[in-house]
């Protein structure tokens, strides 16, 4: 799929939505290297997501971010949580003193997220539970005749529990054309690949009555384009199936067989970091 400049008409270009993710892959790296280790691989794959639902698609005031009308943003895998304070501290909400105490005792920015960080809407950790959070919240919305949107995250890990399936019929039988799920389906799941075979992926949700665009998710043009078409839907709710790199823009994290808790010895993160500001594409 080839998209020119599709962001330009919401305020934002392309090339300003590729600075974005770049700046949010930054801090990213940043954050992990202080830590010493993390979430980074998760992280970098997603950053393109992130980067095009805060800067373009998502209706959000961070001057005001508890404005009641606000689309919300759900992160359901919370050990992604360098992803979203990243991309928090680029909106201006998080403080850079915020991210310097990152997964240190006693932060508000704790590895895995908490629904009290300035931002955040829901605690992660147990996996499973932010679609169903997000069907709640899209129906408590539009009971209250709130023109606001939902946008849940969740991983392909995520895919093999119940609870999320269940949660995809009940959006469905619901009819919340207010809640858009972006599955990021970077292929790993803690100790290596998938555990469980989730293909044909699209085709399950499309079973469940929802609304499927796939793409190539760390392809912003992509990622712009199917946010554009599924904002046409108005009668059932929506999904992305976003393929992802984990370690995308870092080529060592990238060959990386075991991606999905990232610890290297101290002066190799400074190399990975390098290897970052060489590969911006
Ligand atoms: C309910 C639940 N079971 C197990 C875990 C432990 N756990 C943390 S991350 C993870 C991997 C899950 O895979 P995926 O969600 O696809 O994430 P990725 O490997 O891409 O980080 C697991 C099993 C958890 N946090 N919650």
């Amino acid at each position: 799929m080839t998209v020119v400049n599709i962001a330009a008409d919401r305020g934002i270009s392309l090339p300003d939505l590729r600075d974005k993710s770049f700046a949010l892959r930054q801090r990213m790296m940043n954050m992990a290297a202080d830590k010493g280790e993390g979430y980074i691989a998760q992280g970098l794959g997603i950053a393109d997501v992130l980067a095009v639902i805060y800067f373009r698609q998502m209706r959000f005031d961070p001057q005001n971010p508890n404005w009641m009308d606000r689309d919300r943003f759900l992160m359901s895998t919370g050990h992604y949580s360098v992803a979203l304070y990243a991309v928090l501290a680029e909106m201006g909400i998080l403080r850079e003193e915020d991210i310097a105490s990152y997964g240190l005792n006693g932060s508000d920015l704790p590895m895995s997220t908490f629904d009290e960080t300035p931002g955040v809407e829901i605690t992660g950790g147990s996996l499973g539970h932010g679609l169903g959070q997000g069907v709640g919240m899209a129906l408590g919305l539009r009971l209250d005749g709130r023109d606001a949107a939902v946008i849940v995250e969740l991983s392909d890990g995520e895919l093999q529990e119940g609870s999320t399936w269940e949660s995809a019929m009940s959006a469905a039988s619901f009819r919340c054309s207010n809640l858009t799920a972006v599955v990021d389906c970077n292929g790993i799941q803690a100790d290596g690949p998938l555990v469980l075979d989730m293909e044909p992926v699209a085709d399950k949700w499309a079973s469940f009555g929802w609304a499927v665009v796939e793409v190539n998710g760390n392809d912003i043009g992509q990622l712009c384009a199917a946010f554009d078409e599924l904002d046409l839907v108005t009668d059932r709710p929506k999904v992305i199936i976003a393929r992802t790199t984990p370690g995308h823009g870092v080529p060592t994290l990238v060959a990386r067989e075991r991606a999905h808790f990232v610890r290297v010895g101290e002066g190799e993160w400074d190399l990975l970091i390098e290897e970052l500001e060489n590969n911006r594409g």
